[in-house]
């Protein structure tokens, strides 16, 4: 496949027009065009599915209610293409290795069940009975229940994960390793400390009453581009939108509504940030410490003034625990320090502070720019002391908002999928199936990697995914996956994972969330919960491509039946009628009650949230709030020269790339860039456009190096890089993760940069 390159910068608005004719573009390329114009038009609403991209909810009142990247996501599901047994025959697992993740994905739908035939390096055919009693036999032989690792990626249902945390458990592990991991750990740890509950406080409509929403380190733009709506309206009606990015983002300037044909057609795009600040990497929690230093200097001043307070003191009193040690935090931490970690200047922090404090009603936001560095807990309740300083939880327009990634990753966790389960859940597990759960905590996503690596674990179960691509340390991960006994992957597309066979490997090929779902009962429908707690149903209607495809469901309820039989659950009774599954997960999981009458509700229902009803779940019954001092430095152990983050382009869900543009970021046909201030790359004495070698600096005598980057001059604080994620995940170190999280820094990796020595014309394409 041969791309046409050019970097050039993108001066429209993010959506408008450009998003009109990429979404047309990927419908057509889909080679099913009308019925995926069909798909789209059922998307997100009462009668349809959930969009399988992001975890942005639905306000249910548009009509028309998808956005570019969601239909990539749809387009790119639905697709005709479809590889089987013929496919594989023709290509040996070595030579598939050669080829790009776009390639591998690119080839279309995997059709039936393939088992790894190491004797001739291909996958052949295996029907479905001799696969799941392979799988059943090799958990059997197990000497120990944590030998096995159930890995889940979120886009996994409410049914299909409840199953499985339920089958882990009933073998008798808490191994659940899971995308959250790399994701949003810190985000549910910090928040579960700092108000008792691991979620987001806020409502949908909480963006329309809101006077002032700070954004920090994310891209909406990109990889929740319906959050655009939400913030373009409030931008309109005069909220104020204060951004913290450390690039610039164009979707957080500007946007035109691509379902407003007069801002397609005409310049009425809407400015988006009032504010835009751009942190260092990693500098955060820096920055708001200064913002709360700003203010509780202005408090001071106008208490001694006789002034009334700017802090909401009666809820301070009532609700929250620990604020006089922040305090003497805030007091103990030098504007110096804050101006060195944050890159911001103090009076850019006091002009934040000053936007906070004018606002009644404040909201939060963040996503991976806050959640992939090594202090990032501590940064997540850093953002949950100043909402606390000023009130702005359980009241409406305010709280805190945690942007989720894949679009059930929230309800995986709330279905069990927990490597450090609460008692709870395993007590009423217990109760309500009569067996004894596995109490010690299991294995998160890098310590299962790390049990691989050590010959620990002798089956792996992948409900979706791509740990291969998405892990860090790729030749390290790729080393891990191969030393298993048995992988087992249950995927619609064929993914660098599956070339990374263990000593035996079985592909499970799996119905999407865009297809009709027929079991014995009829037709069914799936549930999933968004961002914002709530839980709806989805219902796949495209005819799906073979016979010989299953449902995640059932894949697992069979998976479990040929391992544990039908003695204590009738596995493949609940997959032959999802409601039954949902009537245990009634039963089990709280605030299910009633769960299968509450899925007729149109929108779905709200999960509830304590917290934002000022019931805090903490030791001492309130918020609490956090005394931690800032990290050493924004990017500990090491004195590199530069920081990298690796994150999403436009045309990408993931490890799946759906093409090779980066259209706001003005990058066309290429991936291989590494985003640098122009002053850095004359510093280095190149030019804008010179390929670079980047290798992580090491702590543990490992060497990290990928080649032949192109420079690429954007506006970045100086010592700030980024590139895209999966190509620079060699670069970040499984031994390097987050404190309380274990979550893998994939947005503060220390490196230095040295100039390639290959010429343009050698490059393949
Ligand atoms: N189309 C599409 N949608 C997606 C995804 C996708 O790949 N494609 N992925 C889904 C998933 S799983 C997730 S988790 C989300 C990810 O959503 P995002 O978190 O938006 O994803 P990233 O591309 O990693 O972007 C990180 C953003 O934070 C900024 N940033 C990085 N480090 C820092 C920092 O230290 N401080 C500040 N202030 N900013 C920083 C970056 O410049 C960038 O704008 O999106 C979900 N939605
Ligand atoms: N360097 C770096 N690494 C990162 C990140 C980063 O920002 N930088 N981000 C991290 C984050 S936030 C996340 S969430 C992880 C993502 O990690 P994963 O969730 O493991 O990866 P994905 O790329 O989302 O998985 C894509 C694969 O899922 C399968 N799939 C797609 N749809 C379905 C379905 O409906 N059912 C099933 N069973 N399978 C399906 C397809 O085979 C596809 O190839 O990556 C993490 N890794
Ligand atoms: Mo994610």
């Amino acid at each position: 496949m041969k791309f046409k390159t050019a970097i050039k910068p993108y001066h429209a608005a993010a959506g408008g027009l450009g998003s009109l004719e990429a979404t047309t573009r990927f419908v057509i390329d889909s080679k099913n065009a009308l019925k995926n114009m069909r798909n789209l038009l059922r998307m997100n609403k009462a009668r349809g599915f959930d969009c399988p991209g992001c975890a942005w909810g639905d306000d249910n009142k548009s009509t028309f209610s998808f956005c570019e990247n969601g239909a990539k996501a749809v387009t790119w599901e639905a697709t005709r293409r479809q590889i089987d047994a013929t496919f594989f025959a023709q290509h040996s697992v070595t030579a598939l290795n050669r080829q790009s993740d776009y390639f591998l994905e690119y080839q279309g739908r995997l059709t039936e069940p393939l088992r790894y035939n190491p004797q001739t390096d291909h996958y052949e055919p295996v029907s479905w009975d001799d696969a799941l009693a392979m799988i059943g036999e090799h958990i059997k032989a197990m000497d120990n229940p944590n030998q096995l690792e159930l890995y889940t990626s979120g886009r996994a249902s409410n049914e299909s994960s409840w199953l499985f945390q339920l089958f882990g458990r009933m073998v008798g592990t808490n191994n659940f390793p899971d995308c959250s991991n790399m994701c949003h750990e810190a985000s549910g740890a910090g928040l579960k400390r700092s108000i008792g509950v691991g979620k987001g406080t806020i409502h949908l409509a909480d963006f329309e009453k809101a006077d002032a929403i700070f954004v920090f380190g994310q891209n909406p733009g990109t990889n929740h581009p319906r959050m655009l709506h939400s913030l373009r309206h409030a931008a309109d009606r005069g909220a104020r939108i204060v951004t913290f990015n450390t690039l610039r983002e164009r979707g957080l300037e500007r946007f035109a509504d691509p379902q407003k044909p007069l801002e397609v057609v005409t310049p009425m795009a809407g400015t988006i940030s009032s504010a835009y600040y751009q942190p260092n990497l990693g500098g955060d929690m820096a920055a708001v410490r200064g913002m709360a230093k700003a203010l509780l200097e202005t408090q001071r001043q106008r208490l001694a003034n006789g002034e009334a307070s700017i802090f909401d003191d009666a809820f301070i009193a009532q609700h929250t625990h620990g604020i006089e040690d922040w305090f003497a935090q805030i007091d103990a931490t030098d504007w110096q320090t804050i101006e060195q970690q944050s890159g911001l200047k103090q009076q850019q922090l006091r002009e934040a502070a000053a936007i906070w404090q004018n606002a009644k009603r404040v909201i939060c936001t963040w996503a991976m720019g806050i959640t992939q560095h090594k202090h990032s807990l501590n940064t997540v309740r850093e953002i949950t002391n100043l909402q606390l300083l000023g009130g702005h939880l359980g009241k409406p327009g305010a709280g805190l908002c945690p942007v989720r990634g894949h679009s059930n990753v929230q309800g995986n966790r709330t279905m069990g999928i927990d490597e450090k389960p609460p008692v709870a859940l395993l007590d009423s597990l217990a109760r309500h199936f009569n067996f004894e759960p596995p109490r010690e905590h299991g294995h998160h996503t890098v310590e299962a990697i790390s049990a691989m690596l050590r010959d620990e674990v002798k089956v792996l179960l992948a409900l979706g995914g791509n740990l291969a691509a998405a892990a860090p340390d790729t030749p390290r991960t790729c080393e891990a996956l191969r030393r298993c006994g048995l992988t087992v992957y249950i995927s619609t597309k064929l993914n660098r994972s599956h070339l990374m066979p263990g000593k035996q490997s079985l592909i499970l090929p799996t119905l999407g969330r865009t297809e009709e779902d027929m079991q014995a009962s009829g037709r069914q429908f799936i549930t999933v919960e968004d961002s914002f707690s709530m839980v709806h149903a989805s219902e796949g209607i495209g005819k799906p491509l073979a016979a010989t495809q299953r449902s995640e469901t059932a894949i697992v309820a069979g998976i479990a039946h040929a391992t544990l039989g039908s003695e204590k659950v009738d596995w493949l009774a609940l997959a032959g009628d999802y409601n039954l599954i949902r009537d245990h997960i009634a039963a089990t999981i709280p605030g299910f009650q009633n769960f299968n009458v509450r899925c007729e509700e149109p929108g779905g229902f709200w999960l509830g949230n304590a917290a934002a009803d000022l019931r805090f779940n903490t030791p001492s019954g309130k918020a609490e709030f956090c005394a931690a001092a800032l990290p050493l430095s924004v990017c500990p152990e090491t004195q590199a020269p530069f920081v990298l983050q690796t994150l999403r382009s436009h045309d990408q869900y993931n490890t799946t790339i759906y093409g090779l543009d980066d259209r706001y970021r003005g990058v066309y046909g290429q991936r291989d860039v590494l985003f640098m201030h122009p002053e850095d790359i004359r510093a280095l004495g190149l030019n804008d456009g010179d390929r670079v070698d980047i290798e992580t600096q090491s702590t543990d005598g490992v060497q990290r190096r990928v080649e032949a980057f192109r420079l690429v001059a954007y506006d970045i604080p100086r010592g700030n890089l980024a590139a895209y994620y999966p190509e620079t995940n060699p670069l970040v170190p499984l031994t390097r993760f987050g404190d309380g999280t274990g979550t893998p820094t994939s947005k503060s990796i220390p490196v230095m940069i040295t100039a390639a020595h290959v010429r343009e014309n050698q490059r393949i394409a």
